[in-house]
């Protein structure tokens, strides 16, 4: 286990417990029973659960296990994922209901009701398969929130395709890997997007990144901000020229449960992304299930709203399919939460009415600094459940969150899992759980965590290690695209012996057994709720022409979690390792991987500390960047390689 920061051991103290008030519990939609009936027959409660989805052919079997660690979830089973999300519901009546209030940051508004969310989709599928795109193929996709975006992906997802969304602030080098990972046919994007208040390219970061790409055939240009972009002929087409004319009638056809989804690229220990793979009837099981259970959502009633882009996992399980599946009405915000005030949030809240929030520790801690007064100023009293997720949040962040946004009593989901997982995994059950700030709790009904010692041994009540998955479940990723070797390397040799799916988290169990997530115990940092290897931003680091050598750890950061704070030996003394080459770095780095990547700080240094077989010791370098008295050195090759860091920095050098 890494050591714990001063954050963590803060977290550990807290032991304060709210209960769930009669009122709430009385109509909640999961029940304490839910725990007991899934341990008593775990496959009969998955089924249970995929029944809320409409199949065209049932399964026979709930789960195949025996090609471990690759399952297959509802065997035989067939069924549309675009259809479960889209078209059943105007089936069933529903095609007035809105399915998005869209929200557009310069003040635009577009609201989408579930028939015109249907003929949106059939669009745009006869336009893919007028491109002869059929299932399996694969298509990327660039772009900034906009109801384009979740049209093409259901769009994919009608028609079997499998869709790779790159969040928009990657850079063309970063999207430009993912396109030749996955050899995508189409890419698709916007002319530009808007962000804090101005239009910013985006196809030319597409342009640039696609250039001699082999595999990409078209190129589809939704038009946002109307800003002119150059055209490629024969290769680039306008969305509304393409799809708009197309007829809004297209059968859907049932793929196999086990038909791919997507895939989404997120950050491992190396340098080069993952291609996380999700198949359709376990993960859309999943994440209708979670929705449901994990923010109460009632159909017709509730309007939700998830604040994370769909470029991340957290948007595609809870903006596309879990909420649609589940027939949800819910706002799509496209902008950042301080355009144009620092109340853009509150007012959509209030304006919309919204009573199920679903948002990221590092934007809560954001709002703390930006005062209570601001959330004040608003009507938030239809807010009902507040959910978390992508880090640990904080006790203190958690309580400001429940005080100034939840009225004190709106019950607060602390929501843990990844984008491996499909979905979540361990959380409170609001109505049910007598919530704990900082604590994600209990894996949920049908879902088995443990967290077990470097051996594989759980660990006892007050213990720490690590987060193990020792059972499979519905939503698990199926492989990383292309590399079956790296799937099983990754997540399942740590304990072969056991067959636990290993997370890359430590936690801990508090005294009533609840879990306490501490955060990843490998080389991954967690950036505002973002995952970004340390090897990545070094690679990054070192294609630069000036520099030698560069370690990277993530430091405890009060705002966004981990900021990323870089140590750099340069080549030579060509240069001076002033300001101007540092910002040219952080710059560099921007550039290379996306603005999310930008070290917080580089610092410049003669030599960096390394164990005799020549492994960077980060420990040490996070406690310099944590300002923090250095560590155990008595493992360094050269122990007085920290004194001379130390002495540098304090110099100013
Ligand atoms: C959904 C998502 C996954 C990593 C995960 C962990 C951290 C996410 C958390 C949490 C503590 C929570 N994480 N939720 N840590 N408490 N509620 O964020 O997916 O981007 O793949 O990140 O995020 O470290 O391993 P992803």
């Amino acid at each position: 286990m890494t050591e714990q920061s001063p954050a963590l051991d803060n977290l550990l103290t807290e032991s304060r417990t709210f209960p769930p008030s009669e009122a709430f519990s009385a109509q909640a939609n999961a029940t304490a029973d839910f725990y007991a009936e899934a341990d008593a027959d775990r496959d009969a409660f998955w089924a249970k659960q995929a029944e809320r989805l409409h199949w065209d052919t049932k399964w026979s079997q709930v789960l195949d296990w025996t090609n471990a660690p690759v399952a297959k979830w509802f065997v035989g089973g067939k069924l549309n994922v675009a259809y479960n999300c889209v078209d059943r519901h105007v089936v069933d009546g529903h095609g007035d209901q809105v399915a998005i209030h869209w929200v557009g940051e310069p003040g635009d508004n577009r609201d989408i009701t579930y028939a015109q969310l249907k003929d949106e989709v059939s669009r745009a599928a006869n336009a893919f398969e007028s491109l002869g795109l059929t299932a399996g193929d694969r298509v990327a996709i660039q772009m900034p929130m906009v109801p384009e975006a979740i049209f093409a992906m259901l769009a994919c997802a009608r028609i079997g395709v499998l869709h790779s969304v790159v969040f928009g602030g990657f850079s063309p080098t970063a999207l430009r890997s993912r396109v030749d990972d996955q050899a995508a046919r189409i890419v698709i994007t916007t002319d530009g997007q808007y962000r804090r208040g101005k239009a910013a390219p985006m196809k030319a970061n597409v342009d640039e990144a696609l250039e001699g790409a082999e595999s990409v055939e078209k190129v589809i240009v939704v038009r946002r901000t109307g800003d002119e972009v150059p055209i490629t002929e024969g290769r680039d087409l306008w969305w509304h020229e393409l799809v708009d004319g197309q007829s809004a009638e297209h059968a859907p056809q049932a793929f196999d449960s086990e038909h791919p989804l997507f895939i989404l690229y997120t950050s491992g220990t190396t340098g080069k992304p993952k291609g996380i793979l999700h198949t359709s009837g376990g993960y859309l099981t999943q994440a209708a299930y979670t929705h449901h259970n994990v923010f109460d959502h009632k159909a017709g009633e509730d309007v939700y709203w998830c604040t994370a882009d769909i470029g991340w996992i957290t948007g595609h399980t809870y903006i596309v399919y879990g909420p649609l599946a589940n027939r949800t009405t819910q706002v799509v915000y496209e902008g950042t939460p301080n355009t144009p005030h620092e109340g853009r949030h509150w007012e959509i809240v209030q304006q919309h009415k919204v009573s199920i929030y679903y948002t990221a520790p590092t934007l809560i801690r954001t709002f703390m600094k930006w005062g209570n007064e601001i959330p004040e100023k608003y009507d938030l009293s239809s807010l009902r459940v507040l959910g978390s997720v992508g880090e640990p949040i904080n006790p203190e962040a958690w309580i400001w969150y429940r005080e100034n946004v939840g009225a004190d009593s709106a019950p607060i989901v602390d929501t843990w899992w990844q984008t491996e997982t499909g979905g979540i995994m361990i959380s409170p059950l609001p109505g049910v759980t007598a919530t704990k700030p900082g604590s994600a709790q209990k894996a949920l009904p049908g879902i088995s965590a443990k967290v077990v010692d470097d051996q594989g041994v759980e660990v006892g009540k007050g213990g720490g290690g690590y987060l193990v998955l020792d059972k499979p479940w519905p939503g698990m990723l199926r492989g990383i695209w292309g590399d079956e070797e790296r799937f099983r390397d990754t997540y399942w040799s740590r304990f072969r012996d056991q067959g636990y799916y290993f997370a890359g988290d430590g936690a801990k169990y508090d005294a009533d057994g609840d879990i306490w997530l501490l955060g990843r115990v490998d080389d991954v940092m967690n950036v505002s709720g973002h995952r970004i290897s340390t090897t990545e931003v070094e690679s990054a680091l070192v294609s630069h022409p000036t520099v030698a050598e560069a370690a990277v750890v993530g430091a405890t950061d009060p705002t966004t979690g981990q900021g990323i704070v870089a140590f750099v030996i340069l080549r030579g003394n060509a240069v001076d390792g002033g300001e101007a080459a540092v910002q040219e770095l952080r710059n560099h780095v921007a550039k290379e991987i996306g603005p999310i990547a930008k070290p917080r700080q580089i610092l410049v240094v003669q030599e960096l500390p390394k164990t005799r077989s020549g492994k960077i010791m980060r420990r040490l370098l996070r406690d310099v960047a944590e300002n923090r008295q250095v560590g155990d050195v008595t493992t360094l090759a050269d122990s007085s390689v920290m004194d001379l860091i130390s002495s540098g920095l304090n110099s100013g050098k």
